[in-house]
């Protein structure tokens, strides 16, 4: 039994391997590089698009798949980007067109800060079955990108209780309050019990 995370985004892939103290493959490592169509409309839809697509190129059971479908949503945009946040400056944008796409939406709004959160939806696919988790972490963007740490919209997400942005602030930290974190501590005892079955 080998644990295979469906993910192509390495900024996912470095925190999953720092939060789970079990092994995990990214799909590439054995599939390569691969483009799944992410096309239903939730986030739990996609993450078991992610998972199951993967579980089936394997063309194995004795792989347990884990996806992670992720965004933030800003409820001044009315929830926008949401689950279109890996695209929100168009397909193929990169992390840091999508940054500036949102600095420049809400700034277009007249606005310096705004309350968002971050939804992480984890399926996991086996044999044994399927399953969804959700973790979600509150707080507020603003229009000013600070710091390098993490990924993606990090630069500018203030988490509620801090003052700093997830760009700024240890990465310990973001590892105890964040969406992906909340949905692993879910996901972990399903893939402990998964684990023994096999
Ligand atoms: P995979 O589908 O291959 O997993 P992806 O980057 O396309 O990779 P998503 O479709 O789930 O992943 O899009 C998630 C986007 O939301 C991602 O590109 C980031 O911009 C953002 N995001 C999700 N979690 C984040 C986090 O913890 N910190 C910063 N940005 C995050």
């Amino acid at each position: 039994m080998k644990i295979v995370l469906a993910t192509g985004n390495k900024g996912k892939l470095r925190e999953f391997r720092e939060m789970c103290d079990i092994e995990i493959i990214a799909f590439s490592d054995i599939l390569g590089e691969m483009e799944i169509i992410e096309d239903a409309d939730s986030f739990k839809g996609n993450a078991l698009i992610k998972a199951r697509t993967i579980y089936e190129k394997l063309e194995s059971d004795e792989y347990i798949v884990i996806s992670d479908d992720s965004g933030i949503s800003v409820p001044l945009l009315g929830g926008e980007p949401g689950i279109y946040s890996a695209r929100y400056a168009g397909e193929g944008a990169s992390d840091k067109d999508n940054l500036h796409k949102l600095i420049d939406t809400i700034s277009s709004k007249g606005v310096k800060k705004t309350s968002a959160h971050y939804t992480a939806s984890i399926a996991i696919v086996s044999k044994y079955g399927e399953y969804v988790v959700h973790g979600w972490m509150y707080g507020d963007i603003i229009s000013t990108s600070r710091g390098e740490k993490g990924f993606g919209y990090d630069p500018i997400f203030v988490p509620l209780g801090y003052n700093l942005t997830l760009g700024e602030l240890d990465e310990e930290i973001k590892k105890s309050i964040s969406h992906r974190a909340k949905a692993l501590e879910l996901a972990k005892p399903i893939i402990e019990i998964l684990k023994r079955k096999f």
